[in-house]
């Protein structure tokens, strides 16, 4: 399935991807959708419906380049501070995105899961994502998972608390807490770490997103605004992981 990237790759003078080592995992922070906007003289919404096409045609790269998660941060816990009608629009995009997408989405084995917390979202919003989650829960292909309200440190903050009130509660001792304990209680225990984590836009920050889960992965920054993100990018990026990560004749 890859050769028709490395066809197309090949005269752009960027390396052949190989097969064994395509990430297992790649998270996205998908930042510089208002600044595209901006920049074009259209109005930051504009900006995120482009957004949400690059979100459409990454996730059906990724799943052709043998990619299995796919971690897309959608939208922040900081994101709510934002002016209300912005706030009211991109509430309105999961709905939108799986009116057009989920039956491609469920064609192609794709498997719908949200990260976050999901008690602050609007009525409407949850019920499109528990829709696509519900419907999508049995597929074996590729597993996009959207961080929406997500926050890296309300993660660790809430995990400290079960664990916490279990100890109270004498179900566990100080003793036994470990990373395996602290992993089981993150919202990403369905998902293995990172090993790749994108953002586009110039920022070199990460801005709370997945703290703890990408202590070990490779960091890939690119200043293309994400509307502008396209399937040759996300190539370069694995290709890079790929040179990064290479194992040289037996040595692991
Ligand atoms: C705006 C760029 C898809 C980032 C992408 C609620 C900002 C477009 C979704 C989506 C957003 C979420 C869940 C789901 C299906 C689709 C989305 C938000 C923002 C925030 F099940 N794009 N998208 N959600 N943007």
């Amino acid at each position: 399935m890859i050769e028709r990237f490395q066809k197309w790759m090949r005269n752009k003078g960027v390396p052949t991807l190989s097969d064994d080592n395509i990430p297992r995992h790649i998270a996205v922070i998908m930042d510089g959708n208002g600044r595209w906007a901006n920049r074009k003289g259209l109005p930051r919404f504009a900006g995120h419906h482009s957004g949400m096409k690059a979100v459409k045609r990454i996730t059906i790269a990724a799943d052709a380049m043998g990619v299995k998660y796919l971690t897309m941060y959608a939208f922040s816990t900081e994101n709510w501070k934002r002016p209300k009608e912005e706030v009211d629009f991109l509430m309105k995009l999961p709905q939108e995105f799986l009116a057009i997408e989920l039956q491609e989405l469920i064609d192609k084995n794709v498997q719908v899961r949200m990260m976050g917390y999901k008690e602050d979202l609007p009525e409407h919003t949850l019920r499109a994502i528990e829709e696509a989650e519900s419907k999508t829960k049995n597929n074996t292909g590729l597993v996009l998972n959207f961080a929406l309200n997500y926050g890296s440190r309300r993660e660790l903050a809430e995990t400290v608390k079960e664990i916490a009130k279990r100890i109270e509660s004498g179900e566990l001792s100080a003793e036994q807490i470990t990373e395996e304990q602290i992993e089981r209680q993150l919202l990403s225990s369905h998902l293995p770490d990172p090993d790749l984590l994108i953002r586009t836009s110039g920022e070199l920050r990460l801005s709370n997103f997945m703290l703890w889960q990408l202590a070990y992965s490779e960091l890939w920054f690119t200043d293309v605004y994400w509307p502008e993100f396209t399937e040759a990018h996300l190539y370069e990026a694995i290709a890079e992981y790929q040179r990064r990560t290479r194992r040289y004749g037996g040595l692991s």
